[in-house]
């Protein structure tokens, strides 16, 4: 059965909605950051650039790094942007874009984030590369798909019990990035973590400004739950949308972070750009 055009939206130019791009101007690896700015920051190590595009919050170049095509995006920040930009690149490679079909050959692409994060463990490192092996995720994006099967949940429970969950929020869901990629990924340089995803920036991730929060204490509880020695390393916006949807669509995916503050001890990186600049290049050279 042909997708309905208020389904899958096809721009008149043959772009999909929202990426605005064509099926033919997708690699097949593909890195994500959150910020606009920095698919430049990455594109500017490409020998060549072939494609250059942006609408909304999606910026995306697409070129070739040391003989590899590479189309690096942004997805602004959040998990509902994470919900349009990776339906919408998997539509470009799996969905046939004239019979408007779901294609029977299906290609699993390599995602990876170049992402920045808040460390809640004393012992992480300011301007470390951290590498989340798991994601929790505080929102609710992967509740609204088929997904239960690819949840750990015997460690979201322990979560909500282990810190008083409110039950109004939405239920944390547990997700793991692809093993073959957090091998490729994994080096000296790096520490692995398993990363909160937040709904927010402020009263979600325990800032106080004016307003007070449902539980003062939530990152406390944060980072003194433990499973199985396992403890909760980070906080950001992204990556268990990432983890989820790219599980349930069958593409690989890891989030890196360049860690530049640490919420336990009050320190934010003297040089963020440069530790973002070290974490692009470091990805691009394990990347081929
Ligand atoms: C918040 O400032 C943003 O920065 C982090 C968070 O996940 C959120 O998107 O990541 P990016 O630097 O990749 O956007």
């Amino acid at each position: 059965m042909p997708l309905k055009e208020s389904e899958l939206i096809i721009n008149p130019d043959g772009s999909i909605y929202h990426l605005n791009l064509k099926p033919s101007e997708v690699a097949n690896s593909i890195i994500t950051v959150g910020d606009p700015d920095r698919v430049a920051s990455v594109s500017q190590y490409f020998d060549t650039i072939e494609v250059k595009k942006q609408k909304r919050e999606f910026c995306t170049h697409t070129g070739i790094y040391k003989g590899k095509r590479i189309t690096v995006i942004s997805t602004g920040i959040g998990t509902d942007n994470i919900d349009i930009v990776f339906n919408e690149l998997d539509a470009l490679v799996n969905i046939d874009f004239k019979t408007r079909e779901i294609k029977t050959d299906i290609t699993a692409l390599d995602i990876i984030r170049i992402g920045t994060s808040g460390a809640i463990q004393a012992n992480i490192p300011i301007n470390s590369f951290l590498i989340s092996e798991l994601a929790v995720g505080f929102d609710s994006l992967l509740h609204f798909y088929d997904s239960e099967s690819i949840q750990h949940q015997e460690i979201s429970q322990a979560i909500i019990e282990q810190t008083n969950w409110f039950e109004k929020k939405s239920e944390p869901y547990v997700v793991k990035g692809s093993k073959e990629l957090i091998d490729q990924f994994s080096s000296s340089k790096t520490v692995s973590g398993f990363t909160a995803t937040n709904v927010g920036f402020y009263g979600p991730q325990g800032r106080i400004l004016r307003l007070k929060t449902q539980d003062d204490e939530l990152n406390d509880k944060l980072s003194a739950f433990e499973f199985n020695e396992l403890k909760i390393t980070n906080l950001e916006m992204e990556t268990a949308g990432i983890y989820g949807l790219s599980k349930l669509l069958g593409h690989n995916a890891l989030s890196l972070n360049a860690i530049l503050a640490n919420r336990s001890t009050g320190e934010f990186s003297d040089n963020p750009s440069e530790i973002v600049d070290q974490l692009i290049r470091y990805t691009l050279d394990k990347l081929v």
